[in-house]
């Protein structure tokens, strides 16, 4: 009921970010641009994003989650996919796990993207029991995209703030598979120079890579604009490594063009310069 068999139709489950580029306004347009129907599952509504900015206001809309999603059930919405970002720290991660269970069927890809640490630090608010909730939304998950701080903050290790080479990436997939993850791509990894994303493909059992050169901008929502674009590419039937590689691509065009802007527009990306090649061709 309520399918249309001419789209993939995605949950997204994150706040809204009123002002600030990131979450729920990227995942959107991103994901409609790809061809995708959109739903979406505000968290929490934030005047600002919490990167760079004071005083923002942030309402908590955890209680919606439960009448939000048994309404869904009753009427008979279903997802082809659920991607969840940003979360509030606390109760809401299980509701979230629980609105999965509700919604999803056998044939729903959930994807976790656990949105909460960059660069050694967590985001404001939140702490290494958020980080534990996290991990075990990630085991539920098909793919799980952390960026290596959240990695290491869901294994419970410390972030390795004077560097890593591939060896200790490797190690990090394998002790995150060995803990319980399927379909992994870690992201923000910077070895030798280069900066990239490194997956494991659970399906075929296999590690694969993808580097190019760093341009160094910390733009908040930058992960956010990866992942939504790798899940488009996925849900366009796309297979994992080629659909990480192609977002990899154009998150690093975006902060290529986004760069000689950066005092003017310090806080998301200038996506909409290049949303325009991610539309697909007649045909795709
Ligand atoms: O995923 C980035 C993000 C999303 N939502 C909020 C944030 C951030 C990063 O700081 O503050 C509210």
């Amino acid at each position: 009921m309520y399918h249309t068999p001419i789209q993939k139709r995605v949950l997204t489950v994150e706040d809204i970010s009123c002002f600030g580029k990131c979450s729920t306004t990227v995942a959107l347009p991103i994901l409609s641009a790809m061809g995708h129907e959109t739903v979406i599952l505000p968290t929490a509504v934030l005047s600002t994003h919490t990167g760079g900015f004071t005083g923002y206001t942030v309402r908590d809309l955890t209680d919606d989650i439960r009448p939000i999603s048994e309404h869904w059930k009753k009427t008979g919405i279903g997802f082809d996919c659920i991607y969840t970002g940003y979360l509030c720290k606390g109760r809401q991660v299980s509701l979230v796990s629980e609105l999965i269970d509700r919604v999803s069927d056998e044939n729903t890809l959930l994807v976790v993207d656990p949105a909460m640490a960059d660069n050694g630090k967590f985001y404001w608010g939140f702490d290494a029991d958020h980080a534990a909730d996290m991990m075990k939304l990630s085991k539920k998950s098909a793919i799980a995209t952390p960026n290596v701080t959240e990695a290491c903050f869901m294994l419970g290790e410390e972030y390795p703030e004077n560097g890593y080479d591939r060896a200790y990436i490797d190690g990090l997939i394998e002790r995150l598979v060995k803990a319980g993850c399927r379909s992994l791509v870690l992201t923000s990894v910077h070895c030798g120079g280069e900066y990239g994303v490194v997956g494991y493909d659970a399906d075929e059992n296999r590690v694969f890579s993808y580097f190019h050169e760093r341009i160094d901008a910390p733009i908040h929502g930058t992960g956010d604009v990866f992942t939504s674009v790798m899940v488009g590419y996925v849900l366009s039937g796309k297979p994992l490594e080629e659909s990480a590689r192609l977002a990899a691509d154009y998150v690093r065009e975006t902060v290529r063009v986004t760069y000689p802007y950066l005092a003017e527009h310090p806080y998301g990306l200038l996506f909409e310069k290049t949303i325009g090649r991610l539309i697909p061709k007649d045909g795709e």
